[in-house]
């Protein structure tokens, strides 16, 4: 527990980068889950033998699953004129089993985390989430246990569907759950500059700057990428929503995940002042 007894909570999200291969439809990195979970359970361990208590939501990027079908049904604008409700089904269909996937290889880590369906807890009105259910989320932490979300396609009031993505979920969840700590997991060791290397720490006097350079992904994207990211962090952290956040890589090496965790560390990109 942290100096007021209460325990600290964190917000860990494995990108679609990292836990999918973009370049093919719904294909999963089931390894870098399980070892992303591997390295979540030796920290809560840790923390736990050391007396210190961490409340985890756990969350996962749509990556080659969601996006591809969102891209191609132009999803985020809702009910499409050739394809009517189509998306509903489709994106619905494949986030339902690469959250099974996803969970399953949590398990293989050795974690038993509970999977939330967002679209049934949250809604958008034109295209901006106006609805999110924390009270699962909350119920479940104080049960100690570890509430799974993922970006979804959600009812929308007037466009009859839309996007949502991890990050708008994690915003309007900030609302009313302060997290000490976010941690997202990439495909590269953080936020990149343009000759390829890391960003050690955004503050306010970079944040304009990175953000003119950094584009939405190269892969089949309908939620902003990088640049999205960097901004909803930015925003929690310079609000006082969110205590810190760290952009880290996760490929070959999730010691960095397990020191995020525990707050010693973790290298890539530190977001916000
Ligand atoms: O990968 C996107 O969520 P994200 C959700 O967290 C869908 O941006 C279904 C494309």
């Amino acid at each position: 527990m942290e100096a007021g007894g209460r325990s600290v909570k964190l917000f860990v999200k494995l990108g679609g980068s990292f836990i999918t291969d973009k370049s093919a439809p719904e294909t999963m990195h089931p390894r870098n889950v399980v070892l992303a979970a591997q390295a979540v359970r030796a920290a809560l361990e840790e923390a736990r033998t050391q007396g210190k208590r961490i409340s985890l939501v756990l969350s996962h990027g749509a990556g080659s699953f969601g996006h591809i079908h969102a891209k191609r049904f132009e999803a985020v604008k809702g009910v499409h004129a050739q394809y009517g409700w189509e998306a509903f089904y489709r994106i619905r269909d494949s986030m339902a089993r690469m959250s099974l996937l996803f969970i399953r290889s949590c398990n293989e880590g050795g974690l038993f985390p509970v999977a939330l369906q967002p679209s049934a807890i949250a809604a958008a009105d034109d295209g901006n989430l106006s609805r999110f259910d924390v009270r699962p989320v909350k119920s479940l932490l104080g049960f100690g246990q570890i509430p799974v979300i993922h970006g979804d396609i959600v009812p929308d009031e007037r466009r009859g569907f839309t996007i949502a993505s991890t990050e708008s979920l994690l915003k309007a969840m900030a609302q009313e759950l302060r997290f000490d700590r976010i941690i997202m997991v990439s495909d590269t060791d953080g936020v990149l500059d343009n000759d390829g290397s890391t960003i050690p720490w955004i503050d306010p006097r970079a944040i304009s700057q990175v953000l003119s350079f950094l584009r939405g992904s190269k892969s089949p994207d309908v939620t902003g990428g990088m640049r999205k990211k960097v901004e909803c962090l930015y925003d929690l952290v310079s609000s006082g929503k969110a205590g810190s956040a760290r952009i880290i890589g996760g490929i070959g090496d999730l010691s960095n995940l397990k020191a995020a965790i525990l707050g010693t560390g973790g290298g890539g990109t530190i977001v916000g002042g």
